[in-house]
């Protein structure tokens, strides 16, 4: 680790600002070349502490950048994971309230949610498939707190992978017997499709990121509990929605979710 204590509680502070306050900053590496992923990860821990004191309840666990084009492109061969809080849950059908973001993008998830615990090193898919008792269509809101979204690795992990909101679908599905890859995902914004992909955009398959997950967490001493619900990352790209949008995403055989901009 390059920074100090004080150092990672600081730029902690300056991001859970940023986030409160709707007011972007440049990115954190800028006046910190030197940090590495460590003080990454530990500003997003110090940030989750900052945000539990004040009320906000963690709801489950994130993955980003879990799609092989997005690591290439970022330079990057690893995916990133973050925390996404009860305050931020959009029940199905719901509105968001654009005011509340800086320049929020919607993707398309699947998510999952967990019978047993997960723990690495060495986790495997099949260990998952073993360990996760329902799988939901999803959709996550990001809104990266950094101006123009002028950011780096470092500086998006302890931005908590830009995480602003999530919506999972009120019926969860077995996985059994589902060919989670091969699920197709058609993403409409007023109507128009906007995107369109398939399970295997993450990682292969969607549960290969939970294996994922479990082996990042595995570094850090931590585990994922039984109960634990998950967003496996972007299968589409994510879109730029405004005020009096309206998406709409498809999930072949999980069903379909939408969510307005208000
Ligand atoms: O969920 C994610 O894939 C993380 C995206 C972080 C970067 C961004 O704001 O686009
Ligand atoms: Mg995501």
């Amino acid at each position: 680790m390059a920074l100090d204590r004080e150092i990672i509680e600081k730029l902690a502070i300056r991001l859970d600002a940023a986030q409160t306050g709707r007011a972007p900053i440049g990115k954190i590496t800028d006046d910190h070349p030197l940090m590495d992923w460590a003080d990454a990860y530990a500003i997003q821990d110090s940030l989750k502490t900052i945000q539990s004191a004040r009320g906000v309840e963690i709801a489950g666990l994130k993955m980003g950048f879990t799609s092989r084009a997005k690591m290439a492109q970022m330079g990057v061969k690893e995916p990133i994971n973050g925390f996404i809080t009860r305050q931020g849950r959009v029940p199905q059908g719901g509105s968001l309230h654009r005011a509340k973001f800086i320049n929020p993008r919607i993707e398309a998830e699947i998510a999952v949610v967990t019978s047993a615990e997960l723990k690495g090193p060495g986790c495997h898919i099949g260990d998952v498939f073993r360990s996760v008792a329902h799988v939901f269509p999803a959709l996550e809101v990001i809104d990266s707190r950094y101006r123009d979204f002028a950011f780096d690795l470092p500086s998006v992990i302890a931005d908590n992978t830009s995480a602003a909101g999530w919506m999972i679908g009120d019926d969860g599905a077995s996985p059994i017997g589902r060919d989670l890859k091969n699920i197709g995902v058609v993403m409409r914004k007023n109507g128009q499709v906007v995107a369109t992909a398939s399970g295997a955009a993450v990682l292969g398959h969607p549960l290969n990121s939970v294996a994922m997950l479990a082996n990042m967490l595995a570094r850090r001493g931590l585990t994922i509990p039984a109960g634990t619900l998950i967003l496996t990352g972007g299968i589409t790209a994510a879109i730029m929605v405004d005020t009096g949008d309206r998406v709409a995403i498809d999930f072949q055989g999980l069903g379909t979710i939408g969510i307005n901009i208000h």
